[in-house]
């Protein structure tokens, strides 16, 4: 009896065994079966910085292999004309006006993504991806009253990435140190971190105080403490060791995005690689100074492009290029003068940062938001430029279809085939958002409601696209926005605006984030 009892259980965890080894290599081969999917984003790049969307001033040669052995967009949009928003709305598939805190954050801002929202990288993990970020973060980190010196969270970590390499905000804004994992990488901890936007702390020396300490001048703004010689928005005292080089940042991050690649090669990873150029300050590497002939915004150009190639280089070695599909933007249209004397106006010449279209960062003229969009999968998609209408927010949802998941949002509307270029149908319309307010574009045609403020903003020289009147374009006729159609076509006017409320609602009108100083 005992016996057959033993041979019965013996019998039975063969069964058990066999069963659930089966269950284990089907998920095995259905996540090495799904494509390492990596995300370039770039800041502050324009329509017209590269050479594949018509820059010749400017050469972009690795950029360009990407648009032209890959899908390249005509009328592919960030969702807003400033950073914080675009992110936003890139990682969560939610435009950003429906979240009022989704502004250009300060360094010291608690984290904008609820960590009960669902994200891209935590899409991706439901499907077995490792995922990581490297580069520009400005979503915000902890919950209030960061301390530097501890742990730093919630963050990246708590929002589906697995690992973070960050900086907080941007360039010019404090903390000017990196993030790896919710620590401050290289602290000391015998030299505290203390950072503050309200006040400076005793005896430390700014750029207003102290040009004589000035390797970079400022010219609106950027006036508060100095690391590195560059004056910063915000204030911040001590961890010395943790300070990063700014002429190092760039390689910096590529070797992080190069590493994050070795490390996670033999599982589907998702990598958001947000690099920091040509935000300012443009600091390139001593290796691009003088490169480009434009001075440090296009030398920043002709470095990141420099590292998009090296990026690329490496998963190609590693024989991952055919199943990687890449997508590359920028997170909003092109600014010269954004505070510092740098030369970007100066050395100018002949190049057109924001392409054929009218204004640039922070406005609702299609320049604000119409940025170069790229998707490139060797051997999978089909060299082509696609006018279809799309946006960074359609990522969620196409993603998910790409590794069939159903996870959607409202705003995020899925169209794999197009951005693999089996179709040419995008979205019917778009809310476009520039410094809280919003236009709308469907088809041809885009809206501009009418908004007090500036017309243009004189500090950075950009024409942010207020007006008393009703603004209307039709984009295919009239890239440049130069003939206002809203006394003329009447009908097609309350048509655009009769959809734009319905999405939008009145609430459009509390156009409230501070006029940019
Ligand atoms: C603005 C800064 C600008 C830049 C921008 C954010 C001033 C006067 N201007 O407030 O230099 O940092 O914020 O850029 O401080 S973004 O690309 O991250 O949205
Ligand atoms: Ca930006």
């Amino acid at each position: 009896m005992k016996q057959t009892l033993k041979f019965f259980a013996l019998i039975l965890s063969i069964i058990l065994t066999s069963c659930t080894g089966k269950i284990e290599n089907q998920t095995k081969e259905q996540a090495s079966s799904l494509p390492n999917i990596v995300i370039i984003y770039l800041d502050d790049l324009g329509y017209g910085d590269v050479g594949a969307y018509g820059s010749t001033e400017l050469k972009t040669p690795n950029i360009d292999k990407l648009a032209n052995g890959g899908i390249r967009f005509t009328n592919g949009y960030a969702t807003s004309a400033t950073c914080t928003p675009s992110r936003y709305a890139l990682l969560t598939g939610v435009y950003p006006w429906r979240n009022e805190n989704a502004k250009i954050l300060p360094g010291t801002a608690p984290l904008l993504i609820d960590t009960a929202q669902i994200t891209i990288p935590k899409m991706l993990k439901t499907k077995g991806y490792h995922t990581g970020i490297v580069g520009k973060w400005h979503l915000g980190l902890g919950s209030g009253n960061v301390n530097w010196n501890q742990h730093i969270s919630p963050g990246p970590n708590e929002v589906g990435f697995d690992e973070a390499y960050i900086m907080a905000a941007t360039q010019d804004r404090v903390p000017t140190v990196y993030i790896d994992n919710g620590e401050v990488a290289n602290l000391d901890p015998t030299d505290s971190i203390l950072v503050s936007y309200q006040q400076n702390f005793e005896g430390e020396p700014t750029g207003k105080d102290n040009p004589e300490l000035l390797k970079m001048k400022w010219h609106h703004g950027h006036n508060n403490s100095i690391v590195n010689g560059i004056p910063r928005i915000g204030f911040m005292k001590g961890g010395k060791a943790a300070l990063w080089k700014d002429e190092e940042m760039a390689d910096n991050f590529l070797q992080k995005a190069i590493e994050y690649v070795d490390m996670h090669k033999k599982k589907p990873f998702f990598l958001y690689y947000a690099m920091q150029q040509p935000h300012v300050p443009r600091t390139p590497n001593p290796r691009f100074v003088g490169k480009s002939g434009l001075g440090p915004r296009g030398d920043a150009i002709v470095e990141a492009d420099w590292c998009i190639g090296e990026f690329v280089k490496k998963l190609e070695t590693e024989g991952l290029l055919e199943n990687t599909i890449i997508i590359l933007s920028s997170d909003n249209g092109p600014v010269l003068n954004d505070g510092y004397y740098d030369d970007a106006v100066e050395k100018l010449g002949n190049h057109t940062p924001w392409g054929p279209f009218r204004g640039g960062k922070y406005s609702l003229f299609e320049a604000g938001t119409r940025v170069p969009f790229i998707t490139y999968w060797k051997g999978k998609i089909e060299p082509a430029t696609s006018n279809a209408l799309v946006s960074q927010v359609d990522l969620l949802s196409s993603l998910a279809n790409l590794v069939e998941s159903d996870i959607s949002t409202e705003d995020s509307e899925a169209m794999l085939d197009v951005f693999l270029g089996k179709s040419d149908k995008g979205r019917d319309n778009l809310i476009l958002e520039a410094t809280s307010r919003t236009a709308f574009r469907e088809g041809d045609w885009v809206l501009i409601p009418p908004y007090n403020g500036a017309a243009i903003n004189k500090f950075v020289n950009i024409e942010l696209g207020n007006s008393n009147e009703f603004q209307l374009y039709n984009l295919k006729e009239d890239k440049g926005q130069e003939h206002n159609l809203a006394a003329t076509e009447k009908e097609k006017l309350d048509e655009m605006l009769q959809k734009f409320l319905k999405i939008r609602g009145e609430s459009y009108k509390n156009n409230s984030e501070l006029e940019l100083k």
